[in-house]
């Protein structure tokens, strides 16, 4: 804990924590005026926090890909369609239903290739005017909860990704194998990388019950109430969170209400334990 609020401290910006562990709220700054300095307090802040959220921004598509290009090589999810118009700026753009509201599920961005994407930003265009948040999860504190058995049950054990739901199958990678447990490259800390069971499906070495098992225990494990921050959107917000260490989920419960997010990711490294 003390290394963690060090990095508050630390940090230049007005900043302000939006739950116990989960989610730091990083205000007075124009994100297209970003010193390197600050895009490197900002890869320390988010890394350790999961989630940054910018209030007030105003960014258009070229800015966002502008601005998150300084924090890796811009990436997008193979077979999904952008709908902007704009190459690697989706549109995310789902309606709600009045009578049947959703969670989109918790996941990890786009885990079913070597390289998935370290940070994924929405910046928000239109919002609700009630409903329709994200909730974010925090994979270390899944992790470190862990009981010391499972935790060196854990060491080595690797598990298979693979594609669910997509635009255009033709694009769609071969299944790839991840550890289960990945160590944060700035942070140094240690995160539970599970997703959903469509897209985590085996453990490498167990049979398939057993590995079905351990997957859902695990995913169960992170979505734990202390262990999230549920953001709710404002116009003009950039979000932007950390896949190498939390999960996130879209609620659909602002019915026919728009909600245009414009969505910008960039790669990060082969995770790693
Ligand atoms: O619509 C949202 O709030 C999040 C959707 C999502 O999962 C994503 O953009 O990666
Ligand atoms: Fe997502």
């Amino acid at each position: 804990m003390a290394a963690v609020l060090e990095t508050l401290e630390q940090s230049p910006f007005q900043t302000r924590l939006l739950t116990g562990q989960t989610g730091v709220e990083i205000k007075d700054i124009r994100l297209q005026d970003m010193s390197d300095e600050n895009v490197e307090a900002t890869r320390r802040l988010v890394g350790e926090y999961c989630v940054g959220v910018f209030p007030n921004q105003n960014l258009s598509p070229e800015d966002q890909l502008e601005f998150v290009s300084r924090f890796g090589k811009i990436t997008k999810t193979p077979g999904v369609d952008m709908r902007s118009g704009v190459d690697f700026v989706h549109v995310v753009a789902d309606r709600g239903d009045p009578d049947h509201p959703v969670s989109g599920g918790f996941h990890t961005d786009t885990c079913f290739v070597e390289t998935p994407p370290s940070f994924s930003t929405l910046h928000a265009i239109e919002v609700p005017s009630h409903g329709g948040d994200t909730i974010f999860c925090n994979q270390y504190m899944a992790y470190d909860s862990l009981s010391d058995v499972m935790k060196s049950w854990l060491e080595g054990m690797r598990f298979k990704h693979v594609v669910s739901g997509t635009d255009r199958p033709e694009e769609v990678p071969d299944p790839v194998w991840h550890p289960a447990v990945r160590t944060h490259p700035v942070t140094l800390r240690k995160a539970l990388y599970v997703t959903y069971a469509d897209r985590c499906i085996e453990a490498e070495g167990l049979n398939p019950e057993e590995g079905k098992n351990l997957i859902d225990f695990l995913y169960k494990h992170s979505l734990r109430d202390h262990a999230m921050y549920r953001h709710r959107w404002n116009p003009g917000d950039f979000v932007m969170w950390d896949n190498r260490c939390s999960l996130h989920a879209a609620v659909y419960d602002h019915g026919d209400q728009p909600r245009i997010l414009h969505r910008v990711m960039c790669q990060g490294e082969k995770p790693f334990e």
